[in-house]
């Protein structure tokens, strides 16, 4: 295949890859089935993975207990000047980095094969797709990157002879000596993974990992780390939002974009199922928006991925019935329990816990257990096309026009189920000061406040001050054509600790009150932190909701927010220094007026 590739300069790229890492063999990914089934055959050949009885063409793997999520404190944003990666990443000089690097990159594929892998992030034809190849030694990677991205030929016809790619260099870092028997998940120790970007050279290097969001570039990586620098550059946004199209009885349609912090139900929410009559949720993507102004003036949106890395547990037929319908067939599973009749389970699923499962360990583990059977953040890779809600529009090249944008996080108390931003300048003050309580599927301690602006903490590839401003410079751009900004906690509760808000399918009845808002058609009152729906603006028939949880989910605790308004000032925009945007401190003292402090 190699003497078929034109692109002269990607070829001396891998020549010059393979010279350094020294694999037994090069593969050029052409995408296909039989490329799939080769794969996983040799995977299961090897004992790295599981084929599952109950589940046609699909896979079970476990990961070594130490290479369990995305690592934040091995990512780093690398660029000349420190100042540049801003105070929210992890910044190492590039000449450093790329020499420690080099050092570990050498021969690290030593007895592997080196796979090519061409691939588009966005439907190969839309103007707003951008191409990556992605260097692996890892035949998982290849596997999860044929359901996550658009894989093969095709990207390198776009590609051409000349055209401009994202190189993206990954190796788990575990050569293998002659003879040497492999492990069912090889990875190199903490200290020697590092999960690296260069957003002036739009380049990733990858070491040490084999799983989820440090392997799989295209996702974290490119999509959200590298694209937001070139979206700054470019004009563009790169953001953490679902895309939900909603349509209302009348059949109007709705585009919603909608970022929230890891564990915090996103994926529910791009597929969730109304509990109002006659309105219709479609699903466009789970994860990742690109967004671009188009010629009428409007951000248009598509989602760069092809398939669902979704989180497991907790995941049910009364959860998302949708997310488990997407999973019947042609799944990766990664670190779930496997059942004595071969199918896959985990904490949260419907039905019986069963006696007995082999947990994400590879050990017994029977009912009663202390230690969860699947791990807190056990996955599964999922084609989007297998969702049964996914919308007929959701490959359109050009994507479709967003009317609103969502901000949100998971706060037990202060934080009201809805309101709506004043103005644009409002709304990216509502994005930048977003927080979060974080859980079991976050890194760090359990129930830990953390501010996570846009849900892009961990995800933005340049410094977030920088990326405000971005986002007023989009807003001054789009003028009367800006969304509608909202902010949402689904997780309030009382003082018994008990939910107040039933969440899921209901949560479309505070999504009914934003399109209703953007048709001028429902009310609000003013309050110091937004507009909010008055009790009588919400739809909640049927629902079961007392009239003192309703008081609660809509109350504005002035003491607590002047709390919350110190906080921000005091602890999260000092950080920005003169990168913070003065229209986000106006913003800040605004609110304290209206608080009156
Ligand atoms: O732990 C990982 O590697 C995956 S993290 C992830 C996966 C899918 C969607 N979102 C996330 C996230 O952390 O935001
Ligand atoms: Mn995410």
């Amino acid at each position: 295949m190699n003497s078929d590739i034109k692109h002269e300069q990607l070829k001396k790229w891998i020549n010059e890859v393979a010279e350094l890492c020294q694999p037994d063999q090069v593969h050029w990914c052409d995408g296909t089935k039989s490329e799939y089934d080769q794969l996983m055959n040799f995977a299961v050949q090897h004992q790295m993975a599981t084929p599952l009885k109950k589940r046609a063409n699909s896979f079970l793997f476990r990961s070594h207990p130490s290479d369990v999520a995305r690592l934040e404190s091995r990512t780093y944003i690398s660029t000349t000047n420190k100042e540049d990666a801003g105070p929210t990443n992890i910044w190492l000089d590039p000449v450093e980095l790329k020499s420690i690097m080099s050092k570990l990159y050498t021969g690290c594929m030593r007895g592997r094969t080196l796979y090519v892998i061409p691939f588009s992030m966005g439907p190969v034809q839309s103007p707003i797709a951008k191409i990556g190849i992605e260097i692996t030694d890892s035949p998982y990677v290849v596997c999860n990157m044929h359901i996550m991205t658009r894989v093969g030929t095709e990207v390198l016809k776009k590609l051409g002879t000349n055209g401009e790619y994202i190189p993206c260099l990954h190796s788990i870092g575990s050569p293998l000596s002659p003879g040497q028997k492999d492990s069912s998940w090889p990875c190199a120790p903490l200290e020697d993974k590092y999960i690296s970007h260069f957003p002036e050279e739009n380049l990733i290097w990858s070491y040490g990992s084999g799983y989820g969001g440090n392997a799989l570039l295209g996702k974290k990586c490119l999509a959200l780390r590298i694209a937001s620098a070139m979206a700054k550059r470019e004009g563009w946004m790169a953001e953490h939002m679902l895309i939900l199209r909603l349509t209302n009885p009348q059949g109007k349609i709705f585009h919603i974009a909608a970022a929230f912090p890891s564990a915090c139900g996103k994926t529910n929410l791009a597929m969730l199922t109304p509990v109002i009559p006659g309105w219709k949720a479609e699903c466009i993507g789970d994860d990742i928006a690109w967004i671009k102004l188009a010629s009428d003036g409007k951000p248009y949106a598509i989602n760069p991925e092809y398939g669902f890395f979704g989180v497991a547990p907790g995941t049910s037929y009364e959860s998302n019935s949708s997310a488990m319908d997407s999973i019947k067939e042609n799944v990766i599973f990664t670190n779930c329990a496997l059942t004595d009749d071969g199918d896959i389970w985990w904490e949260g699923m419907d039905g019986e816990v069963p006696n007995h499962v082999i947990d994400w360990k590879g050990n017994d583990w029977t009912r009663g257990n202390k230690e969860p059977a699947a791990h807190a953040n056990a996955r599964f890779t999922a084609p989007a096309r297998q969702c049964p809600v996914i919308c007929p529009d959701w490959e359109k090249v050009e994507g479709v026009p967003i009317d609103i944008f969502i901000f949100g996080g998971r706060r037990a108390s202060v934080v009201p189920l809805v309101h709506e931003a004043y103005n644009w300048d409002h709304g990216v003050f509502l994005g930048a000061t977003a927080s979060s309580e974080t859980t079991a599927a976050n890194i760090g301690a359990v129930g830990n406040l953390r501010r996570d602006p846009f849900a892009m903490q961990p995800f933005c590839g340049y410094n977030m001050g920088d990326y405000f401003q971005h986002w007023l410079d989009m807003g001054d751009r789009m003028g009367k054509n800006a969304p509608k900004i909202f902010y949402v906690n689904w997780f309030r509760k009382n003082a018994e600790g008990k939910w107040l808000w039933p969440g899921f399918g209901d949560n479309s009845r505070v999504l009914k009150w934003m399109c209703e808002r953007v048709e001028g058609k429902t009310g609000a009152v003013e309050t110091p932190i937004g507009y909010m729906p008055r009790p009588e603006d919400l739809d909640l028939s049927g629902l079961n909701l007392s009239p003192e949880f309703l008081t609660e989910l809509l109350r504005v605790d002035p003491v607590a927010w002047q709390t919350e308004a110190a906080d921000v000032e005091k602890n999260h925009f000092v950080k920005f220094g003169n990168r913070l945007p003065k229209r986000l401190t106006q913003q800040l003292d605004a609110l304290k007026k209206r608080l009156g402090v």
